[in-house]
């Protein structure tokens, strides 16, 4: 048997979302888009990986059940690497052709727009990587089991290129920076529901694909430029100009969802008084030191300088009496890290 290879990959969360596909098999999408993989500590996937001469059969374990192996997304990722592998010639051909067992497990909730198909690929993508000797990128690899998946691959902040060849060998992700740039920076996600979303974001892109105009108008004419502009307000620790791009883009992209037919709707009544409160904190503030981000979920994400970490969870407290600690998880942008 091969040593187990053991991974942490953590999420991440899109400050340029990511919504609606190029090409559906391969996962290629429609537009560029930028995110901070947060703290490998706080919201993470661990995954285990070996193979052995003695295993019949690929096998998988999430979050302690048995999975079938059949998904088209893990088997295109195992299949990704393994060529990859065979290409870089990094192990022999017997080791290739060993079955191989996997073990996965989140520490936080799955499917609840808290990114875990990002984190979950990552993860295995990461730890095949390493267990094949894989040198080269892996996030087009990534990519092929969740789109999201392609920017845990990175830690720091990370913008996810939508590429333009058929093939999706140039839809890779890259680091803008790493997590050293902007210590201050820090996230703070505040948890409004665990409960499965209905509509799965897989299923939400097709829609707005086939039926939003804004979704048109969005790719051409907002994107690109707001992309150029967030990485630049990265580059030059610019909170305020980062803070305003990253509210309008989360506030588009909900749009597309209610312009999509039949609409669907993740913010909740919470998440809007969490917009509402962002809002009124910012003017009195005179300028944005918070900014809120919305996922395919009710749960937001608060991007914010350390400084202001402490004024604002007193203000969230008050605003909601009923929340307790295991309500907030902070973060910070981090690297994936083998344990
Ligand atoms: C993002 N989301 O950029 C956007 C914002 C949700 C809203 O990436 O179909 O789970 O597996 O590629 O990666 C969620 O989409 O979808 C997502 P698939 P994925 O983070």
């Amino acid at each position: 048997m091969s040593g187990v290879i053991t991974v942490v990959a953590p999420v991440n969360i899109a400050v340029i979302k990511y919504w609606g596909k190029r090409d559906e098999e391969l996962i290629i999408p429609l537009n560029d888009s930028v995110s901070a993989t947060l703290d490998t500590n706080v919201m993470c996937a661990k995954t285990s990986v070996c193979v052995s001469p003695d295993f019949v059969k690929d096998e998988i374990w999430l979050n302690g059940r048995k999975e079938s192996f059949t998904s088209p997304r893990l088997q295109n990722c195992l299949r990704g690497i393994k060529s990859r592998a065979a290409a870089e010639r990094s192990v022999d051909d017997a080791f290739l052709s060993w079955k191989i067992h996997v073990c996965s497990e989140n520490n936080f909730p799955t499917a609840a727009g808290l990114a875990s198909s990002a984190a979950g690929y990552a993860c295995l993508v990461s730890a095949l990587a390493k267990l094949y000797k894989v040198k080269s990128d892996v996030s087009s690899i990534a990519r092929l089991g969740s789109g999201s998946a392609c920017r845990s691959v990175y830690g720091g902040f990370v913008h996810w290129h939508a590429g333009v060849k058929p093939d999706g060998t140039d839809s890779i992700a890259t680091q803008i920076v790493d997590s050293s740039h902007w210590p201050q920076m820090r996230a703070l996600i505040l948890v409004v529901g665990d409960h499965r979303k209905k509509v799965s974001s897989t299923k939400g892109m097709k829609i707005s694909k086939e039926t939003s105009e804004l979704l048109q108008y969005r790719i051409t004419k907002c994107v690109p430029f707001r992309t150029e502009a967030i990485c630049q307000a990265i580059r030059d620790k610019d909170f305020a100009k980062f803070a305003e791009i990253t509210m309008k883009d989360s506030n588009q992209f909900h749009a597309i969802c209610l312009d999509s037919y039949p609409p669907f709707a993740y913010l909740t009544a919470t998440s809007m008084k969490i917009i509402d409160f962002v809002h009124k904190y910012n003017d009195i503030c005179g300028e944005p030191r918070v900014a809120y981000t919305f996922d395919a979920g009710s749960n937001a994400c608060l991007y914010l300088l350390e400084d202001e970490v402490p004024k604002v969870l007193g203000v969230i407290q008050s605003l909601f009496p009923s929340s307790t600690p295991d309500s907030f998880i902070k973060g910070l942008p981090a690297r994936v890290e083998p344990v």
